[in-house]
């Protein structure tokens, strides 16, 4: 009885003590250059590698009320207690201004947390917005580090440049932060629309993917992260959509030659841990079933260069195929602007059937260095051993090498540039490599973008199921495709754009494909699409 009297006071006593409010003073080192850098201990800037000088501020840290249920920025020692606070705030959409990211420009938000606390202490001094949650001040970091900017996140664990605009919704429970991404095109697309050849189809069709990306911090350093991709392609016809020289995956015992395949339901089931050593360095893990491998740039619809063109590239199997892998292990560390990863993964590609889940494998590796030398560029190389990834050829490996460059710059308050280059090489044993090359850009401005996408590649007979006797076992075809197109936005539907769009593509092939594709055969396709506004 005694024992548990005293409990009662003691937890009483606590409880008082925890709910008046107390200021202390805290020493802080912050950059020169970067104020909103605050960092506990001395160092350098992870913004600008400047060392940081010593500040003293004043922390006021509050505790609510026992009525004042609604949640709140969690402060320091919120973030060291076990997850054991119910979810008071239902997720909903950031729909005020000042919820909203400001990303591209500002990319020095390292999301310490005494930053955290002080703007949530701002607020609670002007005593506005009292009885709103105040976790939406609380900014999301990237997806792998809490000490780099989210326009960094790109597929994956690859980095897009940390100017990169984003398109989402970001909303929040107390302790998680979402962030929801979208393309869904509604399109008549026809390739070879002045029937030169017997290789071209027109559909109508409606490439989509949805990405829900989810992160919660852990104790002061560690940062868990989810993330759901799913498509449904596969709704509008399992064998793909029609795209003159696309190769890859197969259907019901052929090899998929001319279309490009659908996405998988589910494209990307992962999770991640990170952990900052420091803010210049991370370490992560991350797991994916299925998930995306440490090979190549960013998957291509999620380059901010080619947002606005449904058709894959197609070069997408010599560059960043493995994108949709069932069965992926990263572990991957950062050192300022520099990633290095390495990745065990499953070789097969996705099999025909789109909504079940493939047998993992883990008998593939790859390894991939990344680097981000200003917030304009994301660069990247990487290499791989893929084994066995063709069904229909299940004794060939692949050793596939990629290079890329990936630019994003903003040009006024509603204007971006985005670009794109890069190199693949796939090499089977016994037969030579062959390369892609793809460079694309955007231009946006307000309501209006172009876009546009040159592509030079080697394509062997295999890949476009050729007849071996005809052109020999070793022929391999040059294949170029460019592509001129526009975006234009038609409607704001809450948060997202309809715009409407279309693009013309120019082929040009080996002459001794004209029997089969016609000479420099022609596409164009038009649509309506459908995705999230810019954050800004
Ligand atoms: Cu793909």
């Amino acid at each position: 009885m005694k024992r548990s009297l005293r409990t009662v006071l003691l937890m009483a006593s606590l409880f008082l003590v925890l709910a008046v409010t107390a200021q202390e003073k805290k020493v802080v080192y912050t950059c020169p250059m970067h104020p909103a850098v605050q960092m506990e201990k001395p160092g350098s800037c992870p913004k600008c590698g400047m060392t940081l000088v010593k500040k003293t501020i004043t922390v006021k840290q509050s505790k609510p009320q026992p009525q004042k249920q609604p949640s709140r920025q969690p402060s320091q020692q919120d973030k060291k207690e076990p997850m054991n606070m119910p979810p008071t705030d239902t997720a909903k959409p950031m729909n005020h201004d000042h919820m909203q990211m400001d990303t591209g420009r500002d990319t020095t938000k390292p999301k310490m947390q005494i930053a955290d606390t002080m703007k949530m202490d701002n607020m609670d001094m002007q005593g506005m917005n009292m009885n709103e949650p105040m976790s939406h001040h609380m900014s999301m970091s990237h997806a792998y580090s809490l000490n780099l900017p989210m326009g960094r996140n790109g597929s994956g664990t690859a980095w897009l440049p940390d100017a990169s605009p984003m398109y989402g919704y970001m909303f929040h429970t107390p302790k998680w932060m979402y962030m929801l991404h979208y393309n869904l095109f509604l399109r008549y697309n026809n390739q070879d629309f002045t029937a030169k050849g017997s290789r071209g189809d027109s559909k109508v069709d409606a490439p989509n993917f949805i990405m829900l990306m989810a992160q919660h911090q852990v104790g002061r350093n560690g940062l868990f992260h989810y993330n759901i991709m799913s498509s449904l392609d596969a709704l509008t016809g399992s064998n793909g959509y029609p795209l003159l020289f696309q190769s890859g995956e197969a259907y019901k015992g052929k090899s998929i030659v001319d279309r490009q395949h659908p996405h998988d339901l589910f494209s990307e089931l992962s999770v991640s841990y990170s952990q900052a050593l420091s803010p210049k360095a991370d370490v992560f893990v991350y797991v994916g079933y299925p998930g995306e491998p440490a090979l190549g740039p960013v998957a291509f619809m999620h380059r901010p260069s080619a947002m606005d063109n449904p058709d894959a590239p197609i070069t997408h199997h010599w560059v960043d195929a493995t994108h949709v892998t069932f069965g992926v292990a990263t572990i991957g560390v950062r050192y300022g602007q520099f990633k290095l990863e390495g990745s065990s993964f499953t070789g097969r590609e996705p099999d025909e059937n789109r909504y079940n889940f493939d047998k993992p494998r883990f008998d593939s590796w790859s390894g991939r260095l990344s680097y981000n030398p200003t917030e304009n560029w994301a660069l990247q190389v990487s290499h791989g051993f893929i084994r066995s990834p063709e069904l229909l050829h299940p004794e060939e490996d692949v050793n596939r090498t990629t290079a890329s460059a990936i630019y994003s710059k903003s040009l006024s308050a509603n204007s971006t540039f985005n670009a794109t280059a890069l190199w693949g090489m796939n090499k089977v044993k016994e037969h030579d490599g062959e390369n892609a090359v793809l460079v694309g850009g955007e231009w946006r401005k307000n309501k209006l973008a172009f876009h546009s996408r040159y592509e030079w590649v080697q394509k062997g007979i295999e890949e476009l199921s050729l007849d071996e006797s005809v052109y020999g076992h070793d022929a391999v075809f040059p294949v170029n495709a460019f592509t001129v197109g526009f975006n234009y936005d038609l409607l704001k539907l809450g948060g997202s754009r309809l715009a409407g769009g279309g693009q013309w593509t120019l082929y040009h092939a080996d002459e001794r494909l004209n029997t089969l594709y016609g000479k420099n055969p022609m596409a164009y396709e038009v649509y309506l699409r459908l995705y999230p506004g810019r954050m800004k």
